[in-house]
């Protein structure tokens, strides 16, 4: 095995690797190598909450820890390695849930500026969607016009972050049952703000020193990121953007084309993208792009931005997070335009070797070396026409050493919540009927959510191709969103041929008659919100227990890296669901903290997380819970017959 080929099992990614070392370019696999991690960070004992600090608890000499050396283990103000471990992981929570919230947020903004006329160019694309978010918020429908409901909808949305009192709105979203558990548990969550500011409060220095109820904190945080500022996110962006339906598209590093314009879109927020997707079509920009000497002009998306375009317009996606300075290093890019989140600042460095011009937008995101071209929604058309202009304009100077990769393969995307009740249900009766039905049967054994990034300590993509692969092989049917999404498209799980190729017989006999993949491509991160209404959706259509926590489901982020991946995984955990990290994992500093989260957390929410490196073994622990569910619901001798009847008619 070369070098290049024990840092991804991406074959476009090992050439460009490859590349990189030939041009004298440093990249994030150059960077993990060289850059060893602190022991006492990585297991979360090291506390920066103040000017006497950092004070690096390390961990106990022995199993034998008596109460005197245990009493000296502490930070000069007597924080125990506990109260750092917790106070670490719950900060963890809070920059996540703050950076999907903030997001929504901005989605918030632009909505409420669309519904009152005063973002040309936008428009709301999804009525049903937002008629039926106007009958959850109690938003008067009458006679009145989408842009009146609208105006109502997006001042409602934005006060959801900055509320002091009551409950979040998409509470009542969730199973009662759960509703309940969280009120008694104290958990439910209240403005999204509020809940953020409040962990940095608990946090400082000398305030809350108890880790179960910092991490209690972190729990109510988090579920305002997935039952709030996500689930705003998601559902604003398909009421203006529209709702994501089954799209083809292709995907990895060989979309990028030598004779066109390369344009990458990268980030996070779909409102500038969306435009960008407009301003390229437009007649006298591609007449433009002829008189530089190039056939067109080529979209690409990268990361969530890539997710959320592809959904909607089937614009190919050219990688995930651990491929974005791959990309530059095709010496093909023109530009690079980047939002918010995942951008890596290494980018321009990059660049400089090639001819690629990175573009900031965000007023919140600037890098120096990078051309800012702000983007103003009152005027988003054209910051999207100056964008696409520079990319143009920067063709005639790519250098020689120009190498696209061939690679490219076909993923079918855009499963929302809305699309996988009405292809299980049919045109007539859209349902989950009989995704229900078919666990009971046990042709399909439960449903796994795999989700999160790529991480530069472990093999690209790796973890989630093996244990996706693992999954389907057990007939657990897998949803995915965000950089994991994007590693299984590659790896060619997201087409229909792969039921009969890696799925168990009960999932491919499924999957062949819906005529869906085993693998779903649900969107971006925010769209992991999506995952919680489809089960809530599994729940309600009944036969399936009363609660999240009682469905035979689980969850997981296998190469994760971001704060945004530990307050999903958190969000998933409050919500019911066993969810498994792999990697490593924040907390192995303290004993008691990890217990805490591993199995205390099962009997106080139904859901707990657990960390297991190998994804085949951590494939493993999902399916064990899964059973444990069907046990419990006593499903578990459908499924005995179901591999009977297999086995008899393989003897046939
Ligand atoms: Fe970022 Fe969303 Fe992680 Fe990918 S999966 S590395 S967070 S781009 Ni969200
Ligand atoms: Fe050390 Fe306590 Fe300050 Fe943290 S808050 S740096 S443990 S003294």
């Amino acid at each position: 095995m070369t070098e290049a080929e024990d840092k991804s099992i991406d074959s476009a990614s090992i050439k460009m690797i490859e590349k990189a070392a030939t041009d004298g370019v440093n990249t994030a696999f150059d960077r993990a190598e060289t850059m060893k991690p602190c022991p006492i960070g990585m297991v979360g004992n090291c506390c920066k909450h103040c000017g006497m600090g950092p004070c690096r608890v390390p961990l106990p000499k022995g199993k034998e820890e008596t109460p005197a050396e245990k009493q000296k283990r502490r930070g000069i103000c007597g924080a125990t390695a506990e109260t750092i471990a917790a106070r670490n992981f719950i900060r963890m929570v809070a920059g996540g849930a703050a950076a999907h919230s903030d997001h929504g947020r901005g989605v918030a903004e632009l909505f409420l500026a669309v519904a009152k006329g005063e973002a040309p160019g936008y428009k709301i694309k999804d009525e049903q969607k937002l008629l039926q978010l106007a009958l959850d918020w109690g938003v008067k429908i009458g006679d009145r016009s989408n842009e009146e409901i609208a105006v109502d909808i997006g001042e409602i949305a934005l006060a959801e972050f900055g509320k002091q009192e009551g409950e979040g709105l998409f509470v009542k979203r969730a199973p009662l049952k759960r509703q309940e558990l969280w009120r008694r548990q104290g958990a439910t969550p209240r403005g999204i703000d509020r809940e953020i500011v409040e962990i940095m409060h608990r946090t400082h220095i000398g305030v809350d020193q108890d880790y179960r109820s910092l991490l209690r904190q972190g729990v109510r945080a988090s579920l305002g990121d997935g039952w709030g500022g996500s689930m705003i996110a998601t559902e604003l962006q398909d009421i203006l953007f529209g709702t994501p339906a089954p799209v083809l598209g292709k995907i990895n590093l060989g979309v990028l084309k030598r004779d066109e314009v390369n344009l990458i879109i990268h980030g996070h927020e779909p409102l500038l993208s969306e435009m960008i997707v407009v301003a390229a079509q437009e007649p006298e920009m591609l007449e433009l792009a002829k008189s530089k000497g190039a056939n067109g002009i080529n979209l690409a998306g990268m990361c969530c931005t890539a997710n959320e375009i592809l959904m909607r317009h089937g614009i190919p996606l050219a990688g995930n997070f651990l491929q974005q300075e791959l990309a530059i290093v095709t010496g093909a890019v023109d530009a690079m335009v980047v939002d918010i989140q995942c951008i890596m600042q290494s980018l321009t460095t990059v660049a400089e070797c090639y001819h690629t011009k990175v573009i900031t937008t965000s007023p919140k995101a600037h890098i120096p070396g990078a051309v800012h071209i702000e983007f103003d929604e009152h005027n988003a058309l054209e910051s999207a026409r100056a964008i696409v202009r520079t990319a143009i304009e920067n063709f005639p100077n790519r250098r020689k050493n120009v190498d696209i990769p061939e690679e490219q393969t076909e993923l079918i995307a855009g499963f929302s919540h809305e699309t996988i009740n009405y292809l299980l249900g049919g045109i007539y009766r859209a349902s989950y009927r009989p995704l229900n039905d078919n666990i009971i049967n046990g042709r399909i054994r439960g449903v796994a959510g795999v989700v999160g990034c790529n991480n530069a300590r472990v093999k690209h993509n790796e973890n989630h191709v093996a244990m996706v692969k693992e999954l389907i092989k057990n007939d657990v049917l897998v949803l995915q969103t965000g950089c994991s999404a994007i590693a299984s498209a590659e790896a060619e799980l997201m087409v229909p041929e792969a039921a009969a190729k890696y799925a168990g017989e009960g999932l491919a006999s499924v999957c062949e008659a819906v005529g869906i993949p085993p693998v779903l491509h649900l969107g971006s991160c925010v769209d992991n919100s999506r995952i919680l209404v489809a089960a809530t959706a599994m729940v309600k259509d009944g036969g399936l227990g009363d609660d999240i926590s009682e469905l035979p489901v689980a969850g997981a982020a296998p190469e994760w890296m971001s704060e945004k991946a530990i307050s999903i995984g958190q969000y998933f955990v409050g919500s019911g669901v066993f969810t498994v990290f792999g990697v490593n994992w924040p907390t192995l500093g303290s004993d008691e903290v990890t217990k805490f989260l591993f199995e205390d957390f099962e009997d106080m929410y139904g859901g707990m997380w657990a960390f297991e490196p190998d994804p085949i073994k951590a494939a493993h622990l999902m399916i064990e819970h899964i059973d444990k569910k069907r046990k419990a619901l006593g499903i578990d001798k459908a499924r005995e017959r179901v591999l009977y009847d297999m086995a008899m008619r393989r003897e046939m």
